[in-house]
């Protein structure tokens, strides 16, 4: 059960559960095409709600990265553990999370994810694996060599999938988990996210080696390099990588290459890319490739895509004006899910 849920929580307008959003993902490529399109809608709200000075706070958008975060839930079944980072608002939306519980949360409301509690970078939703997202980097892959080993002592064929930024493979924690997890073959996938800047640095200013995923060698671990742009890539590779971890073939570190369409965060206007770049990457636009690809498969036709992007334009727009109905989280509940609470 999410934290929220249970007596008393605020009925949501959508009446989809988080599992069913999952479960559609993971069957239909329509689906997948649809919650890329909702996350960019998703993500552009968010930024007019600040605009509007009706969010506060930072937060960091992953327009540009929706194939990474829609591929990764449709290859994930949910019973497993899926712990991200601080641009996290695609991947939760994409394993399941309503766009009121999205929106709610940035919005500081209780109709949040986690109540308002932890803002844009920390989501939670249990009901479908998605332990948390978690704002220091590197933080979540010592987190998912231990949801890993707990697995394996307990001889459950769960496996743990730690979702990172490029920049998260220069940190400490990047260099322990993998050794411990390589070291005691442990049912865990390590997924690098590459959308080349670690804040205003590319990823090859601060990185010793080329493509970071090679890193893995030092640890004796199997590591791939795909096409973050394409879900379906996406989904060979993680799917491929969950499986080996389940049958006891140990981790894999794999990296996604992508792009991030805006700056780091609210701040950051980007002025470091060179030019041309932002449009290089805009021409392999992942919902445009996906789009065209089911077109040219008849899957969908163009009305089909203008319906979905209607669709998902309204969905976001009724989760946005729910949450901001929804009563502003009091300060007070800071104090709450510190200690063990008495049940009511
Ligand atoms: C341990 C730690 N150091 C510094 C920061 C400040 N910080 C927040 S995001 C970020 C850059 C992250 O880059 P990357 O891992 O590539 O993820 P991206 O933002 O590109 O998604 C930094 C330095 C932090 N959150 N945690
Ligand atoms: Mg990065």
């Amino acid at each position: 059960m999410a934290i929220g849920e249970g007596p008393g929580s605020v009925t949501t307008y959508d009446a989809k559960t988080p599992l069913r959003r999952r479960e559609e993902v993971i069957a239909d490529p329509r689906a997948r095409l649809e919650r890329m399109m909702e996350i960019r809608h998703a993500e552009q709200k968010i930024r007019e709600l600040h605009e509007e000075g009706l969010a506060w706070g930072s937060t960091h958008s992953c327009d540009g990265q929706e194939a990474v975060a829609v591929g990764i839930a449709a290859a994930v079944p949910p019973t497993d553990h899926v712990v991200g980072a601080h641009r996290g608002h695609g991947l939760g939306l994409a394993m399941g999370l309503t766009p009121e519980q999205l929106l709610g949360e940035t919005l500081g409301r209780s109709v949040g994810a986690v109540e308002g509690l932890g803002g844009s970078p920390h989501l939670v939703e249990t009901s479908v694996g998605l332990v948390f997202t978690v704002t220091l980097m590197g933080a979540g892959i010592p987190i998912v060599a231990g949801l890993a080993l707990a697995a394996q002592v307990q001889g459950s064929d769960r496996v743990a999938v730690a979702v990172f930024g490029d920049g998260a493979v220069n940190i400490g924690a990047f260099h322990e988990g993998l050794n411990l997890a390589a070291l005691w073959r442990l049912p865990a996938v390590f997924i690098i996210e590459n959308n080349h800047y670690g804040e205003f640095s590319r990823y090859d200013r601060t990185t010793t080696v080329e493509p970071p995923a090679r890193r893995a060698e030092a640890y004796g671990l199997p590591w791939t390099l795909v096409d973050g742009q394409d879900v379906d890539a996406v989904i060979e590779a993680v799917g491929t990588a969950v499986a080996t971890a389940r049958s006891g073939g140990g981790p894999t570190l794999l990296e996604l290459r992508t792009y991030r369409y805006f700056g780091h965060s609210r701040s950051d206007r980007a002025p470091y890319r060179p030019e041309g770049e932002l449009e290089a990457w805009r021409a392999r636009d992942p919902i445009r490739i996906l789009g065209d690809r089911l077109v040219a498969d008849g899957v969908v036709d163009e009305a089909d895509l203008a319906a979905m992007e209607e669709r998902c334009r309204e969905r976001v727009e009724a989760a946005a004006a729910h949450a901001l109905a929804a009563p502003v989280t009091d300060v007070t509940a800071m104090f709450r899910h510190v200690y063990p609470e008495a049940a009511p």
